[in-house]
């Protein structure tokens, strides 16, 4: 078994104490930090939901996955932040209301910090009055990031895009939505500017967004 089919194993297991001495062997071997991040974490989170969905596992299980994998990122972080010196801007990001899913958007906010940006993260569960709030807090903000996991907390998502609107703040920052449910027709739907796949075309897209 290869050091990053070790790491996926870890994460499937929810063994949060052995896996950062496993990313840690893996970068020392020369694995990439990025195959480590995609192939033994994010690909191990996929089987993970693959198994709740076919009720082989449940909720505590996806809990301890979800534990390994933080304390395997919070090691592989240094190995990805790029060259920070520069900010670029303000970028608030959060997960939106009734949802407690974060390691998708920590993932995000990691790489938006990595690509120059001050991350304000307001965290998960978050009502659409606290990112209103966050932005006339902030009047030099530019961006902000709406995570979603669920399907059931996309009209909140819809909620957070119309209450910025409302509050008058769409002149200020540009709006960015993702997440596991959210799609690009959506996106649209609800007024967004911006929607991305993943974590690295994130930080691309927000780049672009500020230039
Ligand atoms: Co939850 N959960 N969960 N869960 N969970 C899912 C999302 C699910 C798909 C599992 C399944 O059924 N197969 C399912 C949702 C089904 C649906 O809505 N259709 C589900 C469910 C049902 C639930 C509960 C309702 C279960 C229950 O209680 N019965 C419950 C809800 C709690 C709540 O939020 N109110 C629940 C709870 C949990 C845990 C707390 C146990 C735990 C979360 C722990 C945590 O985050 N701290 C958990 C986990 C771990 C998962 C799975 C297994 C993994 C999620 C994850 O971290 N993936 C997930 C199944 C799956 O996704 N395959 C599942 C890895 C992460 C890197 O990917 O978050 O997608 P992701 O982020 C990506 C992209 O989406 C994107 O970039 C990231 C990195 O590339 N992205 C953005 C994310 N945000 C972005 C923002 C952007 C741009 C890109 O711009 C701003």
């Amino acid at each position: 078994m290869s050091k990053v089919q070790e790491i996926a194993a870890a994460v499937e297991a929810g063994k949060a104490k052995v896996i950062g001495g496993l990313v840690e062997e893996a970068i020392k071997e020369g694995c990439d930090p990025l195959e480590i991040l995609n192939v033994g974490m994010i690909d191990a989170m996929g089987v993970v939901g693959e198994k709740f969905r076919n009720n082989e596992i449940f909720v505590p299980e996806m809990l301890v996955a979800a534990r390994a994998m933080k304390k395997g990122v919070e090691v592989l972080k240094p190995h990805l932040a790029g060259d920070n010196s520069a900010t670029v801007g303000k970028y608030i990001i959060g997960t939106v209301a009734g949802d407690l899913h974060d390691i998708g958007k920590n993932l995000v906010a990691m790489m938006i910090e990595s690509a120059g940006f001050e991350v304000i993260d307001l965290g998960v569960d978050v009502p659409a009055e606290k990112f209103v709030e966050a932005i006339k807090a902030n009047p030099d903000c530019k961006v902000v990031g709406l995570s979603a996991l669920l399907t059931t907390t996309m009209p909140a998502m819809k909620d957070t895009v119309a209450a910025i609107i409302d509050a008058g703040l769409k002149a200020q920052v540009k709006i960015m939505v993702g997440g596991a449910p959210i799609t690009q027709e959506f996106a649209d739907e609800i007024g967004a500017d911006a929607y991305t796949a993943d974590a690295a075309s994130a930080a691309q897209k927000a780049k672009e967004l500020v230039a």
